[in-house]
């Protein structure tokens, strides 16, 4: 089995087009899992996927990006959806970091970090899944430490995506601060 094709696949269905494999999201973003297997199988035309395939990414992937319930199976985070997943707000730690690409470091430190493509923006629980997260696009990252707490006290929301991730709404710049700024 190509996992890392699957995986991306169920990403795509779970996190951007449900609709595209016949599949609708409930609010928490929980979906079918047998009809998802049945509309994957349409498209891989060799390999046959099955649950034990699914399983198996859960387990064994570097990052836990989707839950299994009974017949059910969501996203923990990374949706784009039109219908804003409602998600059960939490208090966030006290420090969350966010790993950036360095062309972007001028306009978060000027207009914060925004969520963009996504319905929500991605903060990370240490710094080396922020370090990982920035990794994607650029060797050199720019880590941001975030003072969450300040900003959840202030009425920013925050939402638990999975033990590494933690989801937010838009964080303003006053609450960000450049990491290299704080080793002086
Ligand atoms: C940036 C992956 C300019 C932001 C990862 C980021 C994560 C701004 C990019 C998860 C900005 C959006 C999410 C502003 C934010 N000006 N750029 N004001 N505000 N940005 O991919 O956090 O492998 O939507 O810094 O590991 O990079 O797919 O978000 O660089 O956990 O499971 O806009 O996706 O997980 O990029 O990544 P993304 P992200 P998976």
């Amino acid at each position: 089995m190509d996992y890392k094709r699957l995986s991306k696949t169920i990403s795509y269905a779970l996190r951007h087009h449900p609709e595209k494999f016949g599949l609708s999201l409930d609010e928490e973003g929980w979906t079918d899992v047998t009809t998802l297997i049945n509309s994957i199988n349409k498209q891989f035309k060799n390999e046959k996927m099955n649950l034990e395939h699914i399983k198996y990414i859960i387990e064994n992937s570097d990052k836990k990006r989707y839950e299994l319930k009974e017949d059910k199976i969501r996203a923990y985070y990374g949706h784009s959806t039109k219908e804003k997943l409602q998600l059960q707000e939490s208090k966030p730690p006290k420090t969350l970091f966010h790993g950036t690409p360095k062309i972007f470091l001028d306009s978060i430190l000027r207009k914060g970090l925004l969520s963009k493509n996504r319905q929500y923006v991605h903060l990370s629980v240490d710094l080396q899944t922020a370090v990982k997260v920035g990794k994607r696009r650029d060797n050199y990252p720019e880590i941001l430490v975030i003072d969450a707490e300040r900003a959840w006290k202030d009425g920013i929301k925050f939402y638990h995506g999975n033990e590494d991730i933690w989801l937010s709404d838009n964080i303003p710049a006053e609450y960000i601060e450049l990491l290299r700024a704080k080793r002086g």
